[in-house]
């Protein structure tokens, strides 16, 4: 028995870094791109927290260069650990941890160690108003010379030596090879983990070897028990491997490490939901479609890299701009079961290096909150429109059930029930979705909540009738500003 105790912790142990430590009746993490710490605390209390969101992906938390006409990507190029950004300082980042966890909303910081910042003509300056680096010298950490691999430039992406030994675009490589470049970044991992982050997600970790991120993983701190976290949690751990196929570096080298970043789904669901590939595929959503195991994939319909066109992923990514069918891949997305689901909270951008929101002093701007939920400001907060936080409620209500009853026109209509938790439907079609279908859900009525809210015993938009036997006739008009409606055991009225 003892034995079996002890192996059981040690598989807990050796599998923790997947387990992305959530409250038990939440799971979807919001990337709120470029937001500040202040706004964040905020929305956790007022909103994410009461609408059932599990976790926040934060922008980078570390010193960064100022580039001239602050484009976002500056956060990208590291001057130190010290954790002052645009987005707050260390008290401010440790206070809205702090709130956040209190309601049961988990931080994710998306950390930069592959790299420091580039020589760059363009920096005009640092948040310590310290001289620009003109050689691999970090004083702040410090780095020197001797901490970088030697400069390269990567021309070859088949080439693993050179895409974990070279500048990405310019960026000065760090050796994770080196004792003292793993303690250093140790160091920083285990000063977010004391102030009670959830985990991280590794940028750019197809750059560096995968058995030196092995060595820095196991080194970092449980997470902090004072923060809710049962003892001995493991980070939750999500590496950017954009692996779309037809490169030397696969996602499989790094998928025992820690969960990946998928973007087949991303570029798949696009497709999808663009009307580039048929909706009755999605029949067999998943691994089948060359993603990786659902406890390993983090998905997501677009990341602020293609949403972009950073990083590649073609022209399928949907974003906010294609907002129809924006809202039926998301809503794909968090109705289906698999694998970790992350949505993009995103500012709205003209070109690919705009900045966010900001004032002349280049001071982020809080975004404007409407009373109908919605945002402005220059941001597009699309974790706010209705269709998207309500299916984050029922991806909630749902959890632990498969997908049942599947139903489609051999085209794009489909409709599915998850167990006799929810039911949605889908009209990608330009004509009408007028049917009878099978709800798995009790009899009663039922709000749709993509068209409407629930409230009380009143629904704002369409209500559906389930009869005895689950029953019920559903309606999705072509024209119809959404081309979902989705029910679900808790939008009964
Ligand atoms: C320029 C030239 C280079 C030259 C260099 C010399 O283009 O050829 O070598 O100057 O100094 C910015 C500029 C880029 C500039 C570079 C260095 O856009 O033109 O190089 O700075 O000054 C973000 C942006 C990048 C940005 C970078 C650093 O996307 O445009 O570069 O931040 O500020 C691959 C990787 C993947 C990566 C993806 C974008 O495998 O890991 O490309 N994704 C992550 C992040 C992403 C971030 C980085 C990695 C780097 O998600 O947002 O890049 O941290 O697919
Ligand atoms: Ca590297």
């Amino acid at each position: 028995m003892k034995l079996l105790l002890l192996l059981v912790a040690v598989a807990a142990i050796a599998n923790g870094q997947f387990d992305p430590q959530q409250w038990n009746n939440r799971n979807t993490i919001v990337h709120l791109f470029e937001w500040k710490w202040d706004d964040i605390a905020n929305e956790c209390e007022n909103f994410l927290a009461p609408k059932g969101f599990a976790g926040v992906q934060v922008s980078p938390v570390n010193e960064n260069v100022i580039v001239y006409d602050r484009p976002w990507w500056e956060r990208y190029q590291p001057l130190s650990y010290k954790l002052v950004t645009r987005s707050g300082n260390e008290k401010q980042f440790a206070d809205m941890v702090r709130r956040c966890n209190n309601v049961g909303v988990r931080i994710y910081v998306d950390v930069i160690f592959n790299h420091m910042a580039a020589d760059n003509s363009h920096a005009v300056g640092t948040a310590g108003s310290r001289a620009v680096p003109e050689t691999k010298d970090f004083p702040a950490v410090p780095f020197s010379s001797w901490d970088f691999h030697p400069s390269c430039d990567i021309y070859n992406y088949n080439d693993p030596n050179q895409v974990r030994n070279c500048e990405l675009v310019g960026l000065k490589d760090l050796d994770q090879g080196k004792e003292y470049v793993r303690e250093k970044i140790v160091e920083f991992l285990d000063h977010l983990v004391e102030l009670g982050v959830a985990g991280f997600r590794v940028d750019a970790a197809k750059h560096m070897w995968p058995a030196d991120l092995d060595v820095i993983y196991k080194r970092i701190k449980n997470l902090n028990t004072q923060h809710g976290f049962a003892p001995n949690s493991r980070p939750f751990i999500v590496q950017e491997v954009i692996d779309l196929g037809g490169e030397g570096i696969s996602k499989y080298e790094y998928s025992d490490l820690g969960a990946i970043t998928e973007f087949r789904f991303s570029a798949e669901i696009g497709k999808a939901f663009r009307g580039n590939n048929d909706l009755k595929y999605l029949r067999n959503w998943g691994e089948e479609w060359g993603f990786l195991e659902s406890h390993k994939a983090l998905v997501f319909v677009d990341n602020h890299d293609n949403q972009r066109s950073h990083g590649g992923g073609g022209n399928d990514i949907l974003t906010y701009k294609q907002d129809k069918n924006y809202k039926m891949a998301t809503a794909f997305t968090l109705a289906h079961p698999f694998s970790i689901t992350r949505i993009m909270s995103s500012f709205a951008f003209e070109h690919s290096d705009q900045g966010p929101p900001q004032d002349s002093q280049g001071n982020l701007l809080s975004p404007v909150i409407y009373s109908d939920n919605s945002c402005g400001g220059g941001w597009v907060c699309e974790h706010r429109w209705r269709q998207i936080y309500n299916m984050v409620g029922f991806k909630n209500q749902v959890r632990g059930t498969g997908v049942n009853d599947w139903w489609d026109n051999g085209k794009n209509q489909i409709a599915f029930c998850r167990g006799g938790e929810g039911f949605i439907a889908f009209n990608l079609e330009n004509y009408d979705l007028n049917k009878e279908f099978q709800t798995c859900l009790p009899a009663g009525t039922y709000c749709d909540v993509i068209s409407g809210d629930k409230n009380g015993s009143n629904c704002s938009g369409k209500t559906v009738v389930v009869g005895n036997g689950g029953k019920a006739n559903i309606y999705i008009g072509a024209k119809e500003y959404d081309g979902v409606l989705a029910i679900h055991k808790g939008s009964r009225l």
